[in-house]
């Protein structure tokens, strides 16, 4: 009988403790993830935390003046009123870097609702905060997660808000486990979601055996994900809280392991996994409310997911719904490579920065590219427009999928933003099928335009013209906005003909079938490119673009 404590569902595979090769080569991962800059100054640690502090303070004055409007003659109510800050996400976990936001969430007792969150909170972070430490604010009332985004002295923030309705008063600080099922109850849709980040974020650090080698090891497993171009949510790639539950699954079956064993045995497990045998840090429980949890042998829907990862907190739900065939593919494929590298880099025969090494998804791995063209012409329409037009590529990616002539469809992680400058219709026209001829190249081309519009007064876009134009000023170039993503193919073996036409006409079609599609404000366009024709600014300096092969010698 052993006495070894099981970490998660199953004993683990090896308790066994470091070797010196081991611990000296964490030490050589830790050097690298330093010279790639992962990590962040004390001082700017401090700034953070100090951030975090003046939010609390905020937040009791909030929960306070919501207390003194609503019960005026409540005086211990009023005396007692306080919130409770915690944060969820990159911040928490531990693994920030310098370009990090900070994920926080507000809570309040249950006579504070989300109404008064938005009423209050964004004034009194303005004239609570230091003078000017506040900009960018902006309030998005009506997300699926409800939100308060700005910059507290340029450190973006993530501020969202649920209330306790179990709770009338709390407890004193940092004694609210919002672990516990109980203050769930009483919730609704979007107080729950709110309230998930940071129930999975604590969830998942209390269920690895040393969070410290954890730490390290996600780390270098975002890191690698990231240069690997195998990070995105959206567009069908693990997340960062998936990226972090299978670090977290891998350290409870290595529970004396130190972080470059961890990333080693990541690679192995991860590649050997029998999906779709969900990665689970605990066994599913069950809680007070009447919501689903994942099961696939009850809904129909969670037995087609592909690498389900399920989270750790209450209610469980598989957090990667959005992976395809093709991600997965390709997610498969990079953690062969994984395997590989970390054999050798624990070996002593390669250096850990090879792990690290950028994708080559422009330079070397198709031959034909799909690009999808979200465009707009104001700034605010294309921010609504390019971010629905971005959470639907994943849709495209799976239509493509299924075309005979394809073997794979791989969405590049993230999208490419653009600005053109344009003098007619015509020229607008090309924009929208794709030329480049007019992009902005830098911030000069820009603000001549920019000069040009603060002259008429609010600094406010004021670029309103439908796509057709209006033909009034034509010396004045007007702005479009674009965003576009690639999605590399690969063609099935033998494949002769390449009509994606209808996979296209569909995706379109679906798109401009949007409740907030304008026609005068947004078009999508969707444009085959052969790799010699790819843009400049998708390769980096250094990087050697593909060109057409030299014929032989005859
Ligand atoms: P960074 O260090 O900030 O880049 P992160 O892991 O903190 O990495 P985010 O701040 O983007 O990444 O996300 C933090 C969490 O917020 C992750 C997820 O629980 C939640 N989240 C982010 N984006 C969305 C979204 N579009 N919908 C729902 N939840 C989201
Ligand atoms: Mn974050
Ligand atoms: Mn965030």
């Amino acid at each position: 009988e052993t006495t070894e404590k099981t970490w998660g569902i199953t004993k683990p595979i090896s308790s066994a403790l470091p070797t010196p090769a081991e611990s000296h080569s964490t030490t050589q991962l830790l050097e690298e993830l330093r010279r790639q800059n992962t990590f962040e100054t004390a001082s700017e640690t401090k700034k953070r935390e100090k951030v975090i502090n003046d939010l609390q303070r905020i937040a009791d004055e909030f929960v306070r003046k919501v207390a003194r409007a609503k019960e005026p003659h409540n005086e211990v109510l009023i005396r007692d009123a306080r919130g409770e800050v915690f944060t969820y996400g990159s911040y928490c976990l531990g693994v920030y870097g310098p370009g990090s936001d900070i994920d926080t969430l507000v809570t309040a007792p249950r006579y504070v609702s989300r109404d008064d969150y938005f009423k209050y909170f964004p004034d009194l972070l303005k004239e609570m905060a230091p003078p000017s430490a506040i900009t960018n604010l902006t309030a998005v009332e009506e997300a699926f997660v409800p939100i308060i985004k700005f910059e507290y002295w340029g450190i973006s923030i993530d501020l969202i808000f649920s209330r306790i309705a179990t709770l009338t008063q709390f407890p004193p600080r940092n004694q609210l486990q919002l672990t516990s099922n109980e203050y769930l109850r009483g919730l609704d849709d979007r107080e729950l979601r709110s309230l998930n980040g940071t129930r999975v974020t604590r969830e998942i650090l209390n269920l690895v055996p040393e969070q410290s080698t954890f730490r390290t090891a996600l780390r270098a497993i975002k890191l690698w994900a990231q240069r690997r171009a195998i990070y995105a949510n959206i567009i069908g790639f693990p997340g960062g809280v998936v990226w972090a539950m299978m670090v977290a699954r891998v350290c409870q079956l290595y529970p004396k392991a130190t972080s470059a064993t961890i990333v080693a045995k990541f690679f192995l497990v991860m590649k050997g996994w029998p999906w779709p045998i969900p990665v689970q840090l605990k066994h599913m429980e069950d809680g007070p409310l009447n919501v689903r949890v994942w099961n696939p042998k009850i809904y129909k829907s969670d037995s087609f997911h592909l690498m389900p990862v399920i989270t750790p907190a209450y209610p469980q739900m598989c957090a990667t719904f959005n992976i395809t065939k093709s991600t997965k593919a390709i997610i498969q494929r990079e953690l062969e490579r994984g395997v590989e590298l970390t054999d050798k880099i624990l070996g002593s025969e390669l250096p850990w920065k090879d792990l690290f090494m950028k994708h080559t998804f422009f330079t070397q791995d198709h031959k034909y590219y799909l690009a999808v063209i979200a465009m707009s012409i104001t700034k605010e329409a294309h921010k609504i427009w390019s971010g629905f037009v971005e959470s639907k590529v994943r849709i495209l990616v799976g239509e493509l999928e299924r075309h005979p002539s394809v073997a794979l469809a791989r969405p590049y992680n993230k999208g490419f933003e653009r600005q053109h400058l344009t003098k007619t219709d015509e020229e607008s026209a090309e924009v929208q099928n794709g030329s480049l001829l007019y992009a902005a190249k830098d911030e000069k081309d820009l603000a001549d335009t920019t000069a040009a519009k603060e002259g008429n007064g609010t600094g406010v876009d004021t670029n309103t013209q439908g796509l057709k134009g209006t033909v009034e000023d034509t010396s004045q170039p007007r702005r479009t906005y674009t965003t576009t993503h690639y999605i590399g193919l690969e063609l099935a073996e033998g494949a002769k003909s390449l009509d994606l036409s209808y996979q296209v006409n569909t995706f379109k079609q679906m798109c401009s079938e949007w409740e907030k599609h304008s026609a005068e404000l947004n078009s999508l366009s969707v444009q085959h490119v052969k790799n010699i024709n790819l843009p400049e600014d998708v390769f980096e300096p250094g990087e050697v673009r593909p060109t057409r092969p030299l014929r032989k010698p005859v």
